[in-house]
């Protein structure tokens, strides 16, 4: 039986990044996942993610934002690879919608910029769109995306040159935990360590039981398409975008270049809202169809002029919402403060992934949990 200081359980977005900072503080870590690194069937799949930092969920988000962001520049300085493209990130959507004035007090208690467009302003920054007049329109500079499967891929390799042992396709069938030690029982073997750490996303209610009532795991649509004008649809022509839309929220992405980005070819738009409630996460109907592209091409045809000809490719990936959509990042009762938690992110997640590997090494070398995550502990949920 193979001996560590920390396990991690899953190697998506947050367990590559815990790996990372734990192997860099000197840990003996393994990083156990269940299918490669990055696979498709998780929350990381599909080359890009947003990054931005007004924040519409809630102001508390900021301070591990500011955080975030810098994590990624660190990353990026270290590996001199490019994580985070600022495009900017336009938001659009009825007056109504909450999410605007949180955006606009977030920006307004942490001093980032936002700008604030006319119906005119708006059509001369981004004439791609057909907005209705009525529309609250914000622009918010420092924001953009992030490629989601390089950051991993990132995290990993610099956490093996630091000594973390990574185990691919290699499944956790049991953790249990005694006498101050945790046991973690694979497909392939048997491990034990001082701590452990649960990042298995939409997994989580199966890696704790506990808690197998408490996340609601969702099926989310993402469309390439081809343009019938892709260059105004381009990076550096189009920036990263919103739109609230009688109850369905709408996000999508500049063209990237296949070559430099890798994934499909093409301008990505997807569905954040609603998605689609399923069961069990191993249980995933994959396919996509016709009523999967419907709802995106008719958004194009109507927002988007000349945006869409074909739909090149369809993915799914999935959503773990917390019931009150906020992260849930804690020390699990019960462990004596050994097994530590991070899940629930509620589709809103990637972008801190960065800040979030950082807490939890913290977390797992103090036993205590950050002042700036107290907002996300398991204990409100009671
Ligand atoms: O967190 O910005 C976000 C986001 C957009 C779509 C899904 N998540």
């Amino acid at each position: 039986q193979m001996n560590f200081d920390v396990i991690v359980i899953g190697m998506g977005s947050m367990g590559s990044s815990a790996c990372y900072y734990l192997a860099k503080q000197g840990f003996k870590v393994l990083g156990l996942e269940q299918f490669d690194i990055p696979h498709s069937y998780g929350s990381h799949t599909g080359q890009s993610r947003l990054i931005r930092k007004a924040y519409g969920e809630d102001t508390r988000y900021v301070p591990l934002l500011q955080k975030a962001y810098k994590n990624w520049k660190e990353l990026e300085e270290e590996t001199g690879e490019q994580v985070y493209f600022q495009t900017g990130l336009a938001y659009f959507g009825s007056r109504e919608n909450p999410f605007f004035e949180t955006i606009r007090q977030s920006a307004q208690d942490y001093d980032i910029q936002l700008n604030q467009l006319t119906s005119e302003e708006s059509k001369k920054q981004f004439p791609q769109f057909n907005l209705p007049d009525g529309h609250q329109k914000l622009f918010e500079p420092d924001a953009g995306f992030l490629t989601s499967e390089r950051c991993i891929l990132l995290y990993i390799r610099q956490a093996l040159s630091k000594g973390a042992v990574i185990r691919t396709n290699e499944k956790v069938t049991d953790w249990r935990y005694a006498q101050g030690m945790v046991n973690v029982k694979t497909t392939a073997g048997n491990y034990s360590a001082k701590k452990l750490i649960i990042t298995t996303g939409a997994w989580a209610g199966k890696t704790v039981p506990e808690w197998s009532d408490l996340f609601r795991v969702t099926r989310q649509v993402l469309a390439w398409v081809e343009p019938k004008n892709p260059e105004s649809f381009r990076l550096g022509s189009l920036p990263c975008w919103y739109m609230e839309e009688n109850g369905f929220d709408f996000y999508g992405f500049p063209m990237l270049e296949q070559e430099i980005f890798g994934g499909p070819a093409g301008l990505k738009v997807a569905l954040h809202y609603p998605g689609m409630k399923v069961s069990d996460p191993d249980q995933v109907d994959r396919h996509t169809g016709s009523s999967d592209e419907k709802v995106l091409i008719d958004f194009l045809e109507k927002y988007l002029p000349g945006s869409y000809s074909r739909t090149v490719e369809l993915k799914t990936c999935l959503y773990t919402y917390s019931p009150d959509e906020n992260f849930v990042i804690d020390h699990l009762p019960g462990f004596d403060g050994n097994v530590i938690f991070s899940g629930g992110f509620s589709g809103h997640g990637f972008k801190f992934a960065s800040a979030v590997g950082e807490l939890l090494a913290e977390m797992a070398e103090s036993g205590k949990t950050s002042p700036a995550a107290a907002f996300l502990a398991g204990n409100r949920f009671k």
